[in-house]
């Protein structure tokens, strides 16, 4: 059946419910959001008309807020606890229902087993007869759920789930094998997924699918009026909890910038002024999010201190026109040295506050400073203009999601689970399906005539050998492109390896997150034995990796030229 996209957000208000706090808050966003929604709707329609779209069954449940798991965010949802979340399944779900998938939502374990047609109790019972959906999304504690609930039947149809993964889960953390015999074990990776059914809140690495979310456009009218309203010594400072006001070196900082603007404060309290809010600070309170808005459109400049990380609220201050301050972090925090990231399934370095903004968005909108240094610290505060990536309009969203829903495959494409034992899955290195075109800077790879389908199109592949030490991720990076786990399957050859000229000396098939790799002193070669360990984020300072990088659309780094 096919897909016919939706403009009316009624009935997914009704279905949303209001039981909680936290849903309330989604529902007020996404009627805030809904003549937004509509317009890019129709405009992706037009554009995608000629498509055949099949309407999926899905289902959303969204473990983190049920009782079963402790739902500590709904409580906090007006108290300056975490909104990101509630903003991004808030997005996720209207994505689905404007897409015109066919749509269940589940806030308890009672209406997940109702929804799956398990008998309701506890225990463990599986799942009699085929899933009744096409797509499953939730998160890490409703995929923990399911488990306890679905049995081994879970096994059976996991390649349906899609687990919402604010900061990511990377593939040495994802093999339950591998990570307990490495040391990448932690409380939340080896489900063995394919990582690309994680999606993240920022493109942060390619191992990821990148799901997400939206801040509002401004039309021109807006633009103008924006540009106009600002006041010009106008700050407002990045943190709705007290907590996220004690940092050191912040008195100083605030102080000087007291000198020359006025400051402003969105801080939850109940009764007080918090003490960690200095008194020269006009505090609003946490303020519901169109009058946040509101505050952005004639701020000039937006100032983080350094949590909460990779939050939504900066994406929106750029957005109504501000500039984003934000400290830069030496040395980068990753979950090898910090506690809020520790146990995180990755090791990704997190370069600053909001590596996103300070890589893909940059001067003039944002400006990353060592605060430590106060000579950085000065900043000349001018005119820019409201920016938002292409990628975090609902458009940008709709036609992403969209195309991860028509193409992405994890039941055929990889086999259903992939598995090291599982000989059937794996037949040994395939032969390469391309003819080689090599060029100056890159190894281009022209699939012969019966290269396998792949979405992404392999024609998109940009084959690239990287120094020691270096990331597929970095190496793309460096060369204008991204790295595409979905080629790493194609590269996995000694055709590649001759591609790139390497000579192999000898050549062996290991379960390693950074192969295929040559070695950089002996000029061994080594292809990967396990395709849940492909990586883009692998290093390892003793080998070259191949890297499977492509293309992107400007705007839009999840989708290559020819993905749509
Ligand atoms: C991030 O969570 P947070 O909720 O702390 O992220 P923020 O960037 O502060 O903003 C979330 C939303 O809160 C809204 C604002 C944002 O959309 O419009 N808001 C508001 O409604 N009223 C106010 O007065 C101030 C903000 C991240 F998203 C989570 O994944 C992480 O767990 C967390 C910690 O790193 O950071």
């Amino acid at each position: 059946k096919q897909a016919v996209v939706r403009s009316d957000l009624g009935p997914l208000l009704e279905q949303v419910g209001s039981g909680k706090e936290s849903l309330s808050f989604m529902r007020r966003r996404m009627r805030r959001l809904a003549v937004q929604w509509a317009v890019a709707a129709r405009r992706l329609d037009e554009r995608l008309r000629s498509r055949q779209r099949q309407q999926k069954r899905v289902l959303v449940h969204v473990g983190f807020l049920t009782e079963e798991s402790g739902d500590v965010f709904s409580p906090k949802v007006l108290k300056g606890g975490p909104l990101g979340e509630m903003v991004q399944w808030a997005d996720i779900l209207t994505a689905l229902h404007v897409l015109g998938h066919n749509l269940k939502i589940s806030v308890s374990v009672k209406e997940l087993q109702g929804f799956l047609g398990v008998p309701p109790g506890r225990g463990s019972c599986p799942l009699r007869g085929p899933l009744p959906f096409d797509l499953i999304y939730t998160d890490y504690h409703g995929l923990q759920q399911m488990k306890q609930h679905m049995g081994l039947s879970l096994r059976k149809h996991k390649c349906h789930i899609r687990v919402i993964d604010t900061f990511g889960t990377e593939p040495a953390y994802n093999h339950e094998e591998y990570a307990t015999l490495h040391g990448y074990r932690t409380n939340w990776g080896y489900w063995n997924l394919n990582c690309r059914q994680y999606m993240t809140m920022f493109p942060h690495t390619p191992d990821n699918s990148f799901m997400g979310f939206v801040a509002e456009e401004m039309n021109e009218t807006e633009r103008l009026s924006i540009q106009r309203e600002k006041v010009n010594n106008m700050v407002v400072v990045y943190g709705k909890e007290a907590n996220m006001w004690k940092v050191g070196g912040k008195d100083k900082f605030l102080t000087i910038l007291h000198r020359y603007m006025d400051i402003h404060g969105t801080v939850y309290y109940e009764t007080q002024r918090p003490p960690e809010v200095p008194a020269f600070v006009r505090n609003h309170g946490l303020l519901p999010q169109h009058e946040l808005q509101q505050l952005l459109r004639k701020a000039k400049l937006f100032v983080g201190f350094g949590f909460p990380y990779e939050g939504p609220a900066p994406l929106e201050a750029i957005a109504n026109g501000c500039i984003f301050l934000q400290p830069k972090f030496h040395p980068p925090r990753s979950s090898l040295n910090n506690e809020f990231f520790r146990g995180k399934p990755m090791s990704r370095e997190v370069s600053s506050q909001h590596p996103y903004a300070e890589q893909y968005i940059g001067r003039p909108h944002v400006i990353t400073v060592d605060y430590n240094n106060s000579e950085e610290v000065e900043v000349v505060i001018r005119e820019v203009e409201p920016f938002l990536p292409y990628e975090y309009t609902c458009e940008g969203m709709l036609e992403r999601v969209n195309a991860y829903i028509q193409h992405q495959d994890f039941c055929h494409l990889d086999g259903p689970f992939p598995s090291a034992n599982d000989s059937k899955l794996w037949p040994g290195n395939p032969p390469s399906p391309f003819v080689l075109l090599p060029n100056s800077t890159v190894v281009v790879w022209a699939p012969n005539v019966t290269a396998p389908a792949c979405w992404p199109p392999l024609s998109a592949l940009r084959l690239l050998l990287a120094r020691e030490a270096f990331s597929c991720v970095k190496t793309c990076q460096d060369s204008g492109l991204v790295c595409e786990p979905a080629f790493f399957n194609f590269i996995n050859n000694m055709e590649a390896f001759n591609g790139l000229d390497v000579q192999c000396e000898a050549l062996e098939a290991e379960k390693n997150h950074v192969f295929p790799a040559v070695a950089v002193e002996r000029r061994e070669c080594f292809l990967q034995k396990e395709p849940l360990l492909f990586s883009c984020a692998g290093v390892s300072t003793k080998h070259r990796r191949l890297c499977p990088c492509r293309d992107y659309l400007p705007g839009q780094v999840a989708l290559c030229r020819e993905c749509l």
